[in-house]
């Protein structure tokens, strides 16, 4: 049974600059395609470099000039809040489109958007609160100085995001941004981008003031030295891949802007013996098929002690070879095809490298459809630790297996990694979860589940994984500047 067959869909051949519908320079567009059946689903505009200056002219323009300055935390926050409300009000659209893009099932697109809503809401409440917090005294050893903290908005920021949670990444960057005062320049994924236009049709429907989120769709390739090399972007904030993060960081460097990444993951989940069989399948197959996959903090790497490690592989196993595949759409579905052919590919590729070089495929592989981009939920054992399908991101539902015997090897093989943006650990002994969960070298830690995702709490990685934090305080943090003010009386 399907959801809802179709809903009419709007025009994707505009891009949104300085509170307008243009068309790019060069009259250009590209085919979005559903992941599901191969079939053009629309046209999208591919803004030209110019296009992208224009943007960020329109961006610095508003935030040197406009309107956005002069606000209170508590005028910017009604702004959070009426987008929050028009995507609650949309919420079936804005899930039925991540699901024809992306590929997604409707159930967790609708997650999505009622986190993308919830996004805003929060970072409406800290923009009010920015009103009281924003100066804060400083004691000084001098007395004769006397000297207050105050936070500022970064200024222009450009937002480059992943295919992955198309509007809710655009939230996690759009909404503190917003909230902290900022004008924005947002790069959807070219394979995702219908919802962060639709996100520029909610920000004209409630009247955000001109230039304040201006969105060009199109290439990465050809339009990202752009936004992260001008001298009027003040911000750069990325999530996706370790290479272009890398390749950003050094754009970024050319006027020392202000940076944050949020990259890739191969993050571990370690299963001790005293685990409940049944609850540590529901959460390790959750941690790795959810969203195909294709999550940054996904538990690709699983650890399980030798007591449990037959029983447990059992179940997992049978319980893998029942999920069911297929439309995103469809009723029940539980795994969609992987959003595009680039990826499908790539995620096959791992696995046929991993079957030539021996590693035993438990379940899995290339799934039985005559057309879309879909991989069966794979798990291969025994990997051994300095093949790939150990050491780097998939992006796909790949689950790499390995036993451990103790405690610290289980810690050692865990953080062994050039990752660290996330890890879980299950034990039925709260104090060896505790303990393991401060021994994790990652951002993010889960004990007894893997991947609940918070507004409220910090998002980001060690090591390779990224540069800063996302979500909660932090996130709005990342969008503000901190200036000193003293005086001497
Ligand atoms: P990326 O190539 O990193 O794309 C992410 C974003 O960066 C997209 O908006 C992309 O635009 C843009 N981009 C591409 N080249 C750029 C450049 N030179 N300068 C500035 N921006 C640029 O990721 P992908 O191709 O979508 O996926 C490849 C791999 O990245 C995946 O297999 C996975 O490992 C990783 N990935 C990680 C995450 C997270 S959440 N950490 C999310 C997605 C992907 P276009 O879409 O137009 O290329």
């Amino acid at each position: 049974m399907t959801t809802k067959s179709t809903y009419p869909l709007g025009d994707y051949q505009k891009l949104y600059i300085n509170g307008a519908w243009v068309s790019p320079t060069d009259g250009a567009t590209f085919e979005s395609i559903n992941p599901y059946d191969e079939s053009v689903i629309t046209h999208i505009a591919k803004a030209s470099q110019d296009d992208a200056l224009q943007a960020v002219q329109a961006a610095r323009h508003a935030f040197d000039d406009g309107e956005w300055c002069t606000l209170s935390g508590k005028e910017r926050a009604a702004y959070l809040r009426a987008i929050a409300a028009k995507i609650h009000e949309n919420l079936e659209y804005l899930a039925y489109l991540e699901v024809l893009d992306n590929g997604k099932p409707i159930d967790e697109a609708r997650w999505d958007i009622a986190d993308t809503a919830g996004c805003f809401e929060f970072y409406a409440q800290l923009a009010e609160e920015l009103d009281d917090t924003a100066e804060t005294p400083v004691v000084l050893s001098d007395e004769r100085f006397d000297s207050v903290a105050r936070r500022e908005a970064v200024g222009v920021a450009v937002a480059i995001i992943p295919w992955n949670y198309p509007m809710l990444m655009a939230a996690w960057k759009v909404a503190p941004a917003l909230a902290a005062g900022c004008t924005m320049v947002l790069k959807p994924a070219e394979a995702t981008s219908m919802t962060a236009i639709e996100l520029g049709r909610i920000a004209e429907k409630v009247g955000l003031p001109k230039g304040v989120l201006n969105i060009v769709t199109g290439f990465g390739s050809e339009l990202g030295d752009v936004l992260t090399t001008h001298p009027d972007v003040d911000k750069v904030a990325f999530t996706g891949s370790v290479p272009v993060g890398k390749h950003i960081m050094q754009k970024a460097a050319s006027n020392v802007k202000n940076l944050s990444l949020e990259l890739g993951g191969k993050s571990a989940f370690v299963v001790f013996d005293d685990s409940d069989i049944e609850q540590a399948v529901e959460w390790i197959l959750f941690g790795i098929f959810w969203n195909q996959g294709q999550v940054c903090s996904a538990t690709s790497r699983l650890l399980i002690q030798n007591g449990i490690y037959d029983k447990l592989m059992d179940r997992l196993v049978a319980e893998a070879k029942n999920i069911r595949m297929g439309s995103g759409l469809d009723i029940g579905v539980k795994l969609g095809p992987l959003v595009n052919e680039k990826q499908y590919r790539s995620v096959l590729s791992a696995i046929n490298k991993a079957q030539a070089d021996g590693i035993h495929m438990a379940t899995g592989g290339k799934a039985d459809f005559v057309k879309g981009y879909f991989v069966a939920p794979t798990i291969f054992t025994d990997v051994p630790t300095d093949h790939e399908l150990w050491t780097t991101e998939v992006f796909g539902p790949v689950l790499a297996v390995r036993r451990f015997d103790d405690e610290a090897e289980a810690i050692r093989l865990a953080n062994d990694s050039q990752f660290g943006l996330a890890a879980a650990v299950m034990s039925a002994d709260d104090a060896r979860c505790q303990r393991v969960a401060r021994a994790f070298c990652a951002g993010i830690v889960w004990i007894n589940c893997s991947q609940p995702t918070f507004t409220e709490a910090p998002w980001g990685g060690y090591k390779q994984s990224g540069i800063g934090r996302e979500l909660g305080e932090w996130g709005l943090n990342n969008y503000l500047e901190t200036k000193q003010i003293t005086r001497y009386h």
